[in-house]
């Protein structure tokens, strides 16, 4: 084997290894929906439907969660998806006039 491919080069009397590489645990984020007083329960249960595959079951149980708490999360995801997700959902409520309001923060 020749000395470039081996881990452990005697030639000048030091034994060198390789580190091995330290790899994070990539970070993750909460995405949470906000309660206010005006968006209809309806409207909520289809958001969570719509952008966290939620069946009207688990939706309306979440969205009772925000309800009574004030804040509930709807999932958990990388950085990108999450920001993906709020933007969508801030958009879509946006559009159809309600206040909801959906953040992220660090899980
Ligand atoms: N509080 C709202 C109402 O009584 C319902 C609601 C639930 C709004 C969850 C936002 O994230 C929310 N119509």
């Amino acid at each position: 084997m020749s000395n470039q491919q081996n881990d452990f080069d005697l030639d000048d009397g030091l034994a060198v290894e390789e580190d091995q590489p330290k790899l994070d645990e990539p970070r993750q984020y909460k995405v949470v929906l906000m309660n206010d007083d005006y968006t209809p329960m309806e409207f909520v249960v289809e958001v969570l439907n719509l952008f966290f595959g939620m069946d009207s079951d688990k939706a309306t149980r979440v969205m009772m969660a925000v309800h009574t708490k004030g804040k509930g999360v709807c999932g958990i995801f990388s950085y990108e998806i999450a920001e993906t997700k709020v933007d969508q959902v801030n958009e879509f409520s946006r559009v159809n006039q309600h206040p909801l309001m959906c953040t992220m923060e660090e899980a």
